[in-house]
């Protein structure tokens, strides 16, 4: 091997919203849960990480960029996502540049990456999601790893949870898993991007303030002390993952709505149930729920389901083009966008 060459991929890969909320871990290293969860994959178009990692002998160490500003790679989610993946390097031969990489010379070469997100980082949604699945699958591209999409999720969510989801477009699982190693915690594809086009998802940005407590630590409290927690991972999700799914594969948009809004509301009251309280949601989120509330109910069918992350943020999937554009003109009658930089209202449309 020279020294003067490096050697590239990208990646760009999609954030993914929570159906069936994830929310407790049952082990922390490995990011372990104790519920299967249900997401839907946002369209790369809009809310997506890119990441371009390279790989060269005149490299010192490994570096990481994110959004053109240097970050440490020194905590342990990245460290075990690049060991699992240096695991699994294979031989790499670019024969036109006269370059090859053999398998053992993995552990000894660096990397660089850098990663953007094409949305507002500080606008509150979730970025982690996109960024380590976007960079598994670019690391994975690289170093030519053969593993499919769901062993790539296992490593992915070495990095953060809800990053497994994003591996695949569609409605997406996470699969829990029995294994005490987390060999069997990963995600799979329950349906692709065509499966359901009718569906939009407005987010209507409540607030860009970073959140008070992470989802990390907020549901390591919630694990410790909130019963309610118990009883849905045990009773609550399992009976809902399995509605949920048939909701999905029959394009059911009433059940769909029913259990997406329940289930978002069940997570919240697990944080309300978790000491200290974890209060994510605010007084004009709380307006979104009733406003669509009732809503849905003088159509007598839902329109538009609502769900809500660790934050303030509305998630809005309306059943299909005509309903998501009643909702954007309602939302900005109700909530009229007040200045450019006030980001109240402001709001971010995608098809799935
Ligand atoms: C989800 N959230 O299912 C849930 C719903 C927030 C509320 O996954 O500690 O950033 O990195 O595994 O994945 C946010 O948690 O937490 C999350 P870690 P993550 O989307």
């Amino acid at each position: 091997m020279g020294e003067k060459w490096v050697l590239m991929k990208t990646a760009q890969t999609p954030t993914n919203i929570a159906v069936i909320k994830y929310w407790g871990k049952r082990d922390e290293t490995l990011i372990l849960p104790v519920n299967d969860s249900i997401s839907v994959t946002l369209d790369p178009a809009h809310l997506c990480t890119t990441t371009t990692v390279a790989v060269s002998p005149a490299f010192q160490q490994d570096r990481m960029w994110l959004n053109g500003k240097e970050i440490s790679l020194s905590g342990g989610r990245y460290q075990n996502c690049l060991r699992e993946i240096r695991k699994r390097a294979r031989e790499v031969e670019d024969k036109e540049r006269g370059i090859k990489i053999e398998k053992k010379d993995w552990e000894k070469l660096h990397l660089h990456i850098a990663s953007y997100n094409n949305f507002p980082t500080a606008a509150g949604l979730a970025s982690s999601a996109a960024g380590f699945a976007c960079l598994v699958f670019a690391l994975a591209k690289l170093m030519n790893v053969s593993e499919d999409e769901s062993q790539l999720s296992a490593i992915a969510r070495q990095g953060s949870g809800s990053a497994c989801r994003s591996l695949f477009g569609g409605f997406v699982k996470w699969i829990m898993g029995k294994e005490d190693d987390g060999s069997d915690s990963l995600a799979v594809q329950l349906v692709d991007e065509k499966h359901w086009e009718d569906l939009f998802i407005i987010i209507a940005v409540v607030s860009s303030r970073q959140k008070e407590t992470s989802s990390t630590s907020g549901m390591r409290e919630s694990v410790e002390t909130s019963s309610l927690l118990q009883h849905r991972a045990k009773e609550v999700v399992p009976k809902r993952t399995i509605q949920m799914e048939e909701a999905i594969q029959n394009r059911d948009f009433a059940s769909f709505a029913k259990l997406a809004c329940a289930d978002s509301n069940q997570f919240h009251a697990v944080c309300l149930d978790t000491l200290p309280p974890i209060f994510y949601m605010n007084d004009t989120s709380h307006r979104i729920i009733s406003y669509v509330e009732k809503w849905n109910r003088s159509e007598g069918t839902p329109q538009v389901a609502y769900t809500f992350d660790a934050g303030p943020n509305a998630v809005l999937i309306a059943r299909d083009r005509k309903a998501a554009a009643q909702l954007i003109q309602r939302l900005l009658f109700y909530f009229p966008p007040k200045s450019d930089t006030d980001l109240d209202s402001y709001l971010l449309g995608d098809k799935t």
